[in-house]
């Protein structure tokens, strides 16, 4: 039984406005390896050499097969507990946001609807040149990625480092956390930006701040309760004490 400090209950249990970042780590439960960890999926390649537009150029075989091999993992996992006591928490709160930096989909498979994909989602694909979307097969045999029909050529539909995020998703994330009474940032080393400044502005604004990750983070100083633990275990807890 997790002890939940009765502060936070209390807030819990008036806030009107809540968001929520979710890292990698609300993930890792479903069987979805983290970046940074020690079984990282960094931890073979740096991030520097496959999730950038650079090394796409200079080797999109690599890139192409680091994401295929990515997606067949994707779509054996289901979302586990973590996830479910999300979207179950959505329904409690007239203004509730979930803000992921995931790109595995499993908060939509989990059936949240208020969902913000800041670094969009592994299973789709998109033109480099004209960033249309892509529905066709990913054939690598050519050793060449599919071309688009404007001759671009064709990649995964993610946020690369030294990329742009969506500006229409980093707004509303940001708007989000302005307003919010109540903020929660869950299973992320809150190392990557601007995805890591949104607690941040939360807090600032004057929003209450509980960080529930498995260790310390850069955030955990700022944070008004940090909770290390699964958040698998702990997000259901959180949810055990929602006004009936
Ligand atoms: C941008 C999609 C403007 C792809 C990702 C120098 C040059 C260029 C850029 C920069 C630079 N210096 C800084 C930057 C900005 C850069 C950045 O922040 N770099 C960091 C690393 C320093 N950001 C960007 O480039 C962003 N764009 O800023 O554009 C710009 C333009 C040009 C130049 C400058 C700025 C774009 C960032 C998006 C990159 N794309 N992913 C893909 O997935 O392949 S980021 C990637 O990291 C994932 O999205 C991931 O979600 C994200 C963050 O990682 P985490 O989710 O936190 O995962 P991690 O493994 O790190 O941590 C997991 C945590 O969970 C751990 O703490 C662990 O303890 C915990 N945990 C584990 N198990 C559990 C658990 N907790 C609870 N329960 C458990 N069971
Ligand atoms: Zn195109």
């Amino acid at each position: 039984m997790i002890e939940l400090s009765a502060k936070f209950l209390k807030i819990f249990g008036s806030a009107k406005s809540v968001a929520v970042l979710t890292g990698a780590g609300l993930s890792a439960e479903s069987g979805v390896p983290t970046f940074r960890g020690t079984e990282g999926l960094w931890s073979k390649f740096r991030a520097e050499e496959l999730a950038t537009v650079e090394a796409f150029l200079n080797n999109p075989k690599l890139v192409w097969e680091w994401y295929l091999h990515r997606r067949e993992l994707m779509n054996q996992v289901t979302p586990n507990a973590g996830h479910y006591a999300l979207a179950e928490m959505e329904k409690y709160f007239e203004d509730f946001t979930l803000i992921t930096q995931n790109v595995d989909g499993l908060h939509r498979a989990a059936g949240s609807q208020h969902l913000l994909e800041l670094h969009g989602n592994i299973s789709r694909n998109k033109c480099l040149e004209c960033g249309k979307p892509f529905r066709g097969e990913i054939n690598l045999e050519s050793g060449k990625p599919p071309q688009c029909e404007c001759g671009g050529r064709i990649r995964p539909d993610v946020v690369w480092f030294g990329e742009l995020l969506p500006e229409k998703v980093v707004r509303e994330a940001f708007e989000a956390a302005s307003r919010a009474n109540l903020f929660f940032s869950v299973g992320t080393s809150s190392l990557v930006y601007p995805a890591a400044a949104m607690p941040l502005t939360a807090n600032r604004k004057g929003a209450y701040l509980v960080e529930i990750n498995l260790e310390p983070t850069p955030l955990t100083e700022f944070a008004d309760y940090s909770l290390l633990g699964k958040s698998g275990e702990i997000l259901p807890e959180i949810i055990k004490r929602l006004p009936k």
